[in-house]
């Protein structure tokens, strides 16, 4: 059941959150019933153990975040994400790219399919959720403004606009931007995508409006929010929080049980929601995905390149 929402989605179609979270149950129930169906395909919802994934609530998903322009706290986000103006909006794709250019978003937008994606999100934090996400795969906007071949990284930036964004009219230690990369192989990853909504809906200021990065199987800091510019090129670029702390946050951060965070242990998450008294679980290696992305770092020693 490969679920694909029109990229012509306006506010008035979209799914109320109860009927759509009646929908993914019978879904759910279908896909157990049916055996390896499209359904079945990691990445479109369920997990590579074969569970379907309940999603957290709306809720849950707006008022719990971490979006370090509006504050470091939880809840700073949805107080004051508010401020944020994102129309108009464009995505400046620079670099190694044959058609470089400032993309007005409803232009992207017009260009890709959007689909439902259902991830889990494992913050570096050791706490995490599952998301309904619509967006369309990043691969699909780099073949479209077309990658040139000694690009080997793309770099991410998100917006840097003080008078809406409260967090850098104080600094706060962060050198802004925020910033983002990763290798080319992984931004051409079919689980990788441009998220531009969940739950139906256009996507909400705090969770990073109106297009950011998703990658499901790294610790949530790489998957940047409120993108205005991608660029490619042939070196590893500079990235936020291994900026800042390079000993704690490496340029791969893919999730890994079995590599400590120096000051923590990542072998178990707390999910949101579950309540003050339920019990981690344990963290899975690339957050699930192993299956489908484990390929891309073969031979790689994963301790050393964390
Ligand atoms: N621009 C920007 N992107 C960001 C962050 C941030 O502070 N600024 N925080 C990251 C972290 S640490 C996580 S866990 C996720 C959280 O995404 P969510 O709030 O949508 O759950 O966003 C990531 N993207
Ligand atoms: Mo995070």
């Amino acid at each position: 059941m490969a679920y694909r929402w029109k990229n012509d989605l306006s506010p008035g179609d979209v799914t109320p959150e109860t009927v759509w979270v009646n929908r993914r149950r019978i879904m759910a129930g279908a896909v157990a019933g049916a055996g390896l169906g499209l359904a079945g395909l990691p990445g479109r919802g369920v997990a590579a153990t074969g569970d379907a994934l309940e999603p957290n609530s709306y809720e849950d998903i707006t008022s719990y975040n971490n979006f370090y322009e509006f504050g470091t706290d939880k809840g700073d986000p949805v107080k004051y994400a508010g401020a944020l103006t994102t129309e108009p909006w464009s995505v400046e794709i620079d670099g190694m790219v044959e058609r470089p250019g400032r993309y007005d978003f409803a232009d992207i937008m017009a260009q890709m399919t959007v689909e439902e994606r259902i991830y889990r999100l494992r913050c570096v934090e050791a706490w995490s959720m599952v998301v309904p996400w619509q967006g369309f795969e990043l691969a699909d906007l780099l073949n479209w403004v077309g990658v040139r071949p000694e690009a080997k990284y793309v770099a991410f930036e998100t917006l840097y606009r003080p008078e809406e964004m409260r967090a850098q009219r104080r600094g706060g230690g962060i050198d802004w931007p925020y910033r983002e990369g990763l290798r080319l192989d992984e931004a051409m990853h079919p689980l990788t995508i441009m998220a531009t909504g969940l739950y139906g809906k256009p996507m909400p200021n705090q969770n990073g409006a109106p297009i950011r990065l998703v990658v499901p199987w790294k610790y949530g800091f790489k998957s940047i929010k409120s993108v205005v510019k991608i660029t490619l090129t042939d070196s590893e670029p500079e990235t936020t929080w291994n900026m800042l702390q390079p000993s704690e946050y490496g340029f791969y951060a893919n999730v890994n049980p079995n590599v400590d965070h120096p000051r923590w242990s990542q072998a178990r998450e707390r999910v949101v929601g579950g309540g003050l008294f339920a019990s981690k679980q344990p963290t899975l290696m690339f957050n699930g995905y192993e299956d489908d992305v484990a390929a891309l770092y073969e031979g790689m020693d994963l301790e050393r390149f964390y």
